[in-house]
């Protein structure tokens, strides 16, 4: 039976999908952030091989590694707590197909960027796998081609030349430019309580793609960051993120479970949810007296 790939829009998910395609048979791949597949809202079919998303019970594989999703007793496919769901695939994979040793670095950029294990220099000047992973915007459908584009990109060619690519390197001077307005805007929108960073951008209707490890590297006296949008996909509704600061990991909570409590999820260090526009306040500052002093 011909598969399909049902996956997220961020390198990880790319990635996921570049080896999924050396392994199995798969004729199409779609994408969806992880609440629309959480709250059932996304078409599932039952030969969907879902990577990097929450479990669904009508699909046929699964591989995930957030720890706030549920698992099965029982299931095709691999659930490890690893720093990328690519890892899980591979991993899965490697022992009957050993050539996807070819992808060992490609997996490696996956996992440092998913984990967010950056340095200070790679943040304030993001070159190859990072800035590249920083023009996927799960959010902007239309840009399906380009994903698709890259997962080809990725399946045969090496980082540089990936880079140069004439569509690739026009995304990322354009992420460049944009970056430029997300950084004054995010300063703008932010304020410290105590230990917590937060960023309030629900005053833009759109608010433009941009680095969001940028503003840890003026903040490293905040342990959390707490990051409150309008969700551009479902009207009416409210994104919040809650992450670690990458550059001051001295917290102690299960980000995650703590937002699944919310309709979200994530892993331990940094998760999201979405709440109803009116709900939004209530949940900030319940999430905010959480945060403080943790
Ligand atoms: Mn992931």
């Amino acid at each position: 039976m011909k598969m399909s790939v049902l996956t997220r829009a961020d390198l990880d998910g790319i990635v996921g999908t570049v080896l999924i395609k050396q392994v199995e048979d798969i004729d199409a791949v779609r994408f969806s952030e992880p609440k629309f597949v959480q709250d059932g809202e996304v078409d599932v079919f039952e030969n969907d091989i879902l990577i990097n998303l929450p479990y669904d019970t009508r699909c046929a594989m699964w591989f995930d590694h957030h720890i706030a999703n549920v698992r099965p007793k029982a299931f095709s496919g691999a659930f490890k707590p690893a720093p990328s769901a690519a890892r899980v695939v591979f991993d899965h994979y490697l022992p009957n197909f050993p050539q996807l040793n070819n992808y060992a670095q490609l997996v490696a950029a996956a996992d440092k960027i998913d984990a967010a294990e950056l340095t200070y220099a790679e943040v304030m000047e993001p070159t190859d796998y990072l800035l590249l992973s920083m023009t996927i915007d799960g959010k902007v459908h239309e840009d399906k081609s380009y994903w698709l584009k890259l997962v080809e990109l990725l399946s045969s060619q090496s980082i540089s030349d990936v880079m140069n690519e004439p569509e690739v390197f026009a995304r990322c001077e354009q992420f460049k430019v944009e970056n430029e307005v997300y950084k004054v805007l995010v300063k703008e929108n932010s304020r410290v309580e105590k230990n917590v960073l937060i960023t309030d951008l629900r005053h833009y209707d759109k608010v433009p793609n941009g680095n969001r490890y940028f503003i840890y590297a003026f903040q490293s006296a905040t342990n959390l960051s707490l990051k409150i949008v309008n969700d551009q996909e479902r009207p009416g509704m409210v994104a919040i993120g809650v992450g670690y600061n990458i550059f001051n990991k001295t917290a102690n909570i299960n980000v995650g479970e703590l937002l699944k409590k919310y309709g979200g999820g994530g892993h331990r260090a940094v998760g999201s949810t979405r709440v109803k526009q009116e709900a939004a306040d209530q949940v900030v500052s319940e999430l905010l007296r959480f945060l403080v002093n943790s």
